[in-house]
């Protein structure tokens, strides 16, 4: 059995270099993909979110994490597909119209990615007509907005009845998140959950994917 120790230091430590050398030494002892994956990343990335949310890490700290993590991913992904593993469920996410406030959704991006989901970003400022496009194209199992200003929170409404309207609603669920936002703003519009945080987002994903 593959110890995982060094891997989970290397992804809290940041440092990518040792999470890529980590994960080829899994590879070499013969550990399966799936597993480095989530016995390795996904759980060091577990801990990094707990970090975060009891405040024993901070921002640039958590950032450095996930990118040592996807490092290690960039490793795995390949052969993840190769061994014709299960896809993984995608979720796209994206900042709403007129909103450029993106720091919180990557965060938010990179902890669900870590949690071993697909992670499609549109970025910041999406208008709706941009969504639906990435629904069609991607079929993402959930759909996430993040609005940090008062102003955007109608861009969130304006998004899901564009979606309505183009028959599209209902091909996925859809979390809203943000500092502007409140699960009864999230009822109020129609979506299907509301995450204060990264950590809870992580949760929620997975509370809705299990059906
Ligand atoms: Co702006 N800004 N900003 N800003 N900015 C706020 C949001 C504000 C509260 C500051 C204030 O006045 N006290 C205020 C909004 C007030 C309001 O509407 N209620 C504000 C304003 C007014 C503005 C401008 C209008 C200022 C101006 O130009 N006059 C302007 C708007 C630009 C635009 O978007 N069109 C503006 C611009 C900017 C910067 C560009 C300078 C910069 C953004 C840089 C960037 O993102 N690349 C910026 C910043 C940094 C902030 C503050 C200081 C910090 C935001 C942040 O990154 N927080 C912010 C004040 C504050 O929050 N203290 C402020 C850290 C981050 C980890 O938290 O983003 O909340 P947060 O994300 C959390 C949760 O919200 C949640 O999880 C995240 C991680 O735990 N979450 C989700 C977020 N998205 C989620 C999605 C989910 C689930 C959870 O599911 C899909």
């Amino acid at each position: 059995m593959v110890s995982y120790d060094v891997l989970a230091e290397a992804v809290m430590k940041g440092d990518g270099d040792a999470v890529e050398a980590a994960v080829k030494e899994a590879l070499n002892e013969q550990a399966e993909p799936q597993e480095i994956l989530e016995k390795g990343l996904i759980e060091a990335m577990g801990v990094v979110g707990e970090c975060f949310r009891t405040g024993d890490l901070f921002l640039p700290e958590v950032l450095a994490c996930a990118n040592a993590m996807h490092q290690g991913l960039d490793t795995i992904l390949p052969l993840l597909d190769e061994s014709g593993q299960k896809a993984r469920e995608c979720i796209v996410i994206g900042t709403v119209e007129g909103d450029i406030h993106d720091i919180g959704k990557r965060i938010v991006g990179f902890l669900i990615e870590g949690n071993g989901y697909e992670v499609i970003d549109l970025g910041v400022d999406i208008k709706a007509e941009k969504f639906a496009q990435a629904v069609e194209e991607h079929n993402p199992d959930i759909l996430g907005l993040s609005a940090l200003l008062t102003t955007t929170m109608p861009s969130m409404a304006e998004t899901i009845d564009y979606l309505k309207g183009k028959g599209l609603r209902d091909k996925t669920k859809i979390i809203i998140g943000g500092a502007a936002v409140n699960e009864q703003f999230a009822k109020s519009i129609g979506a299907d959950g509301y995450a204060p945080d990264a950590v809870s987002a992580v949760a929620l994903v997975k509370k809705l994917l299990a059906g």
